[in-house]
């Protein structure tokens, strides 16, 4: 009988460690797929967008750094209308002739946008308030951005609205107020 017990307990055991490596397979699997994996070499590296108005007036800095599991985008911003302001990856790396050059969101996989909308695109970081004084400061973490996504054959760009983003389908956030292309000086 104590025989017969002890062999009904190690089966559970055998299931759940077998369960243990199957789950192992799969999160290692959607590392694989997700299009996120960090370059060693990227890992801590700083790229910058110096960011200009329409006229071309400095506006402050954006700094992105790269860590294992996404990108610290540290802003540092002069210049604006006091309020909220959707602040974005744009998916081409030029400002001119005008800020419409910078092209959509960030968006290698074609997902949607909105954090309250569905699956979101790497575009996409939360809105930034600038003060009566016109500074805004900001440190988002950027989940789904990578150096390799951001430097990629046509670069990026920061874009930061007139309006702030409404985190749905349409982000609504009006005009293009500073632009900056991202570059590792
Ligand atoms: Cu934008």
């Amino acid at each position: 009988m104590s025989h017969a017990t002890g062999d009904r307990r190690k089966q559970p055991r055998a299931w759940h460690s077998a369960c243990l490596v199957l789950a192992l397979v799969a999160l290692l699997a959607l590392a694989a797929c997700d299009g996120q994996s960090v370059d060693e070499a990227d890992l801590g590296v700083t790229v910058f967008a110096a960011m200009a108005g329409p006229d071309g007036v400095s506006m402050g800095t954006v700094a992105l750094t790269q860590g294992p599991n996404g990108m610290l985008v540290s802003a540092d911003l002069t210049g604006l209308t006091e309020g909220w302001h959707g602040f974005h990856i744009h998916e081409t790396g030029s400002c001119t002739p005008d800020f419409s050059a910078a092209g959509g969101h960030l968006n290698p996989e074609d997902k949607g946008h909105g954090f309250l909308h569905g699956p979101n695109h790497p575009g996409d970081m939360p809105n930034i308030y600038a003060g009566a004084d016109g500074t805004a400061r900001a440190n988002v973490f950027n989940t789904q951005a990578s150096l390799k996504s951001i430097l990629d054959d046509d670069g990026s760009a920061i874009i930061v609205h007139a309006k702030p983003d409404s985190y749905g389908e349409d982000p609504g956030a009006g005009d293009r107020v500073a632009c900056g292309v991202i570059s590792r000086s």
